[in-house]
């Protein structure tokens, strides 16, 4: 048997995670017959659907769409069972994936990634783990997910507390019971807006530890039945076609209408509407609603009346009002239930605004208005977004330069799929792509399609490597930035910039243009040899032609 710490095992490519795109990565660079080496942190595949176990955790993208689309049979033998599909489903789903494709061979679980170094004479990189293995490649996929590591909040105290403290994105694999205990839950985003309607159902007290509120809008649910399960799924191709046009990859378009070309009667009515069919869709009732100010504000007014009208207790609806920031500045929430959930007599709501926490303690959370005594503590607090989990990797490039000091001030990538001085070295879902704004499984779809074409082509054409250009990288920095300053995302305090980690540099990290363009732009790039990135030469790993 090999002994990788002084022989390290050497393969073309290596693929870092087993989430969604981590395992397409694997199906499709295995089917290309390369040699391959995978690893996953867990025990298991699933990625965010892995970790994130807490109650109520789901997709806010419809079932049928957050699915693998490169199988057509896969596609269609695969029958979800709701709408919007629970984390176990989806969990259930990448497990047969990986099963159907025989992926679980390729991978080294329970296997972190600490290190990744580049060879600059020979253009391999080698990989370390953080038990000290090693392996050597010529391509290495980072497919380590945009929200995979999680922000634990620096309060005074926390290592204090002698109950349970979870956090969202790091649930127990075991069954977590509050029956009968007094439960807090800090953070109001997604992950919190979806657990805090079903913890409370089990809990005998649940106080929600609210800094900033949000906006959030009824998934409206349903089991699909048969019958029209087997209709949807014979329509599968078009629904494809116009989640591939469209920008947020789902087969749902933007209203053409604008905000102002309807009298009020008719924008209450659309508004209504939008609200009755539920979900994430709700930002596309006008066509100028994430764009133009003043058109957000009438959509931020319906919410709010919404919420008024739901919440029973006066007090508590003006607490739960989004003020700071325009609907879809942040990423909107989705949820079942969760401002009825105020209504509950055993749910209790802290206005950190008001009265901020001061310490935690041995049995509870201090603000400066009360003591809470808890038995469990759940922190709903988010991640470190796009950056975090690569900046925790020693990733070094060309000269040593390690990826975190050349992303200090903020990432920079070519297509958020390559980065300028990292030749070979490949990012699915990283910053500057559209990500974590549309169907992250389409998005990784391609990702991965482009990583394997561009591949092929190195390799028919004699080519040992591909590195981003740094102007094309400038100029695709800048046109993302451009981007996002035409519209209101990101105009508020959230992961999308930042701004929800201490000390992070404040840069839009997504790509507002749209899968719809974005994919084009990737493809006429490949179509032109690969323009704005440098085909290096095997034996020199010197670059023989400059496309930018
Ligand atoms: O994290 P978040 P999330 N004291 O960063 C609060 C995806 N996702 O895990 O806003 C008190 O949105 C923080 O308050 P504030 C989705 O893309 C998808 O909920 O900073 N509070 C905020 O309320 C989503 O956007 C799905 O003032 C503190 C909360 O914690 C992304 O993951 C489901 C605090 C963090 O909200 C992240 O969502 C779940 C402190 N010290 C997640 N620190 C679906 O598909 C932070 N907070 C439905």
């Amino acid at each position: 048997m090999t002994d990788e710490r002084t022989n390290p095992t050497t393969v073309d490519a290596i693929v870092v995670g087993a989430g969604l795109a981590g395992l397409y990565a694997t199906h499709r660079l295995h089917s290309m017959g390369l040699s391959i080496q995978c690893f996953e942190a867990g025990s298991g595949v699933g990625g965010t659907w892995f970790w994130n176990r807490y109650p109520g955790a789901r997709c806010d993208v419809e079932s049928l769409d957050y699915s693998f689309s490169f199988s057509p049979e896969l596609q269609k033998e695969w029958r979800w069972t709701e709408r919007y599909a629970t984390q176990s489903e989806i969990l259930l789903y990448l497990e047969h994936v990986a099963g159907r494709y025989a992926l679980h061979q390729h991978y080294s679980f329970s296997t972190r990634i600490v290190s990744a170094h580049l060879d600059e004479s020979s253009l391999l990189w080698t990989v370390a783990s953080e038990d000290g293995r090693t392996w050597t490649a010529r391509f290495v996929i980072f497919a380590t997910g945009p929200l995979s590591t999680s922000n634990i909040p620096a309060i005074e105290g926390l290592g204090e507390f002698s109950g349970r403290i979870l956090h969202t994105g790091q649930w127990p694999r075991e069954e977590v019971d509050f029956a009968g205990l007094r439960v807090a839950v800090i953070g109001t985003g997604s992950s919190g807006i979806q657990a805090i309607p079903q913890i409370a159902q089990k809990a005998r007290h649940l106080f929600v530890f609210q800094r900033t509120p949000n906006f959030s809008i009824p998934a409206r649910n349903f089991a699909w039945d048969g019958e029209a399960l087997d209709e949807a799924l014979g329509s599968y191709d078009t629904r494809r076609a116009l989640s591939l046009a469209s920008k947020a990859g789902t087969p749902h378009p933007s209203s053409p209408t604008r905000t102002f070309d309807v009298n009020d009667e008719e924008r209450e009515a659309l508004f209504e509407a939008a609200w009755e069919r539920g979900g994430a869709t709700f930002s596309k009732t006008f066509a100028d609603q994430l764009v133009d100010p003043a058109a957000n504000q009438y959509a931020v007014d319906f919410v709010h009346r919404k919420i008024l009208s739901i919440v029973e207790d006066p007090e508590v609806a003006k607490k739960l009002l989004p003020i700071d920031h325009a609907i879809g500045a942040k990423r909107i929430c989705v949820d079942i239930g969760y401002f009825e959930t105020y209504n509950r007599d055993n749910v209790t709501l802290v206005d950190l605004n008001a009265t901020p926490i001061e310490t935690i303690e041995k049995t509870g959370i201090r603000t400066t208005a009360a003591f809470y005594e808890v038995d469990d503590i759940v922190l709903a607090t988010g991640f470190d977004a796009l950056t975090g989990t690569l900046n925790r990797i020693d990733i070094r490039g060309r000269r040593g330069q390690l990826l975190r000091d050349v992303w200090a001030d903020g990432p920079r990538t070519f297509l958020g799929l390559a980065v300028a001085g990292f030749p070979n070295l490949f990012i699915v879902n990283g910053p500057g792509s559209p990500s974590v704004l549309a169907n992250m499984v389409l998005t990784a779809e391609q990702h991965v399609d482009w990583i394997a074409n561009a591949i092929a082509y190195l390799s028919s054409s004699g080519f040992a490597g591909i590195e981003a250009n740094v102007d094309a990288q400038d100029a695709w920095g800048d046109h993302v930035s451009a981007t996002a300053a035409g519209t209101i995302i990101g105009k508020g305090h959230s992961w999308y910039t930042g701004a929800n980690i201490p000390g992070k540099s404040p840069v839009f990290m997504p790509y507002v243009g749209g899968l719809d363009v974005y994919r084009t732009r990737c493809d006429e790039l490949a179509a032109s040899d690969y323009g704005g990135f440098t085909l290096l030469d095997a034996a020199t790993s010197q670059g023989v032609t400059d496309s930018s």
